[in-house]
């Protein structure tokens, strides 16, 4: 097995899932401003390590995700964060992307940017102590939209990046994010999904990606959040797997985004994911499904770092709950 796919399978690994925590500076800037924190670098790293530092994550989260910024910056007692994070047994890993940015010749749709010298900082971040790496390339639905153009673009642009990452032995995670925006109801989110996979798939191929040493991040197939209607976990399940079956076995696992769900809806939807039987795991990467309750009852009090962390501890314990059930019932053969 190549170290890739050991690391890939480390991250899909049974009753665990991975904790997004990469929000760049300007994201994480108005989250903290909405919790009533001020926007400093030392506010971002506080929050950082009261997620990372949370008492027995690592036996739900196999994974963080960072943003350039924390794997540059260090825990209170001097020891940066991926170091401190491998110490608790958690793999650090790293947002390589450098945003979505408005995509020439395609209005109203983006490309996700950070191909230029990305080699380079690849092997940068290896060097931190990154084993694994994210770039998320994002798909808003229209009548219209997306586009053919900007479905091809963004993912050569994902294959590019899988690429690189396993040329620098570090495991890409492949997010293409069709965003719940809109008002559209779950069979038009099945056929746009279905679409940006299948280019995915195609050009993940033409760079000879191995889907053993990727993991797949993928938004769940759901109504848009102006859609009056909310589908069922087992409605959200059944569509989403279905789009899913077209993956290969080989695939090292799926990791599902939350896509601003609320929190309990998404694990309730992870829960449903796991009745059905596929070949790949079904796990979570999600960031505001974990991480908002601990924002908004650690709000910037220093003595609510425990209550910060006790809210993402429930969280990840809910949803690794959830992923743990696929272990009874679909039992290894
Ligand atoms: C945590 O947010 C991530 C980075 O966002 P920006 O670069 O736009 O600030 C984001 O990629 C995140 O990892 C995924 O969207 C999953 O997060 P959710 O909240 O959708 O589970």
């Amino acid at each position: 097995m190549n170290p890739c796919s050991q690391i890939a399978e480390k991250l899909v690994a049974p009753g665990k899932g991975i904790l997004a925590a990469d929000e760049s500076i300007g994201t994480m800037n108005s989250r903290l401003d909405k919790a009533g924190v001020p926007g400093t670098a030392e506010n971002r790293q506080v929050y950082r390590e009261l997620l990372a530092a949370t008492p027995g994550l690592a036996d739900g989260a196999s994974g963080i995700i960072f943003c350039d910024e924390t794997l540059n910056q260090t825990f209170a007692d001097g020891t940066p964060f991926a170091r401190a994070v491998l110490a608790l047994g958690i793999l650090p890993g790293i947002k390589v992307d450098t945003g979505a940015r408005p995509c020439p010749g395609l209005p109203g749709e983006t490309i996700t940017e950070g191909l230029d010298g990305l080699p380079a900082r690849l092997s940068g971040y290896a060097d931190l102590g990154a084993a694994f790496a994210k770039w998320r390339a994002v798909y808003t639905i229209t009548p219209q939209l997306p586009s053919p153009g900007a479905i091809r673009a963004n993912a050569h642009a994902l294959a590019r990046y899988a690429a690189a990452c396993q040329e620098a032995g570090i495991v890409p995670i492949v997010e293409p994010e069709v965003l719940m925006d809109g008002d559209h109801g779950l069979d038009r989110c099945a056929e746009v999904t279905t679409a940006v996979h299948a280019a995915v798939r195609e050009e993940l191929a033409l760079l000879n990606v191995d889907l053993a040493g990727i993991v797949l991040k993928p938004n769940m197939v759901i109504e848009g959040s102006g859609n009056p209607e909310t589908s069922t976990p087992e409605e959200v399940a059944a569509a989403t797997v279905a789009v899913l079956r077209a993956w290969p076995d080989q695939l090292a696992g799926v990791a599902f985004l939350s896509g601003g769900q609320p929190p309990e809806r998404a694990t309730a939807n992870l829960e449903a994911m796991q009745h059905h039987r596929t070949s790949w795991p079904l796990s979570f990467s999600f960031g505001r499904a974990l991480v908002d309750p601990a924002l908004a009852a650690w709000h910037g009090d220093a003595d609510l770092v425990a209550a910060g962390q006790a809210a993402l501890a429930d969280r990840v314990a809910a949803n690794a709950a959830a992923v743990r059930l696929r272990s009874q019932l679909q039992p290894a053969s």
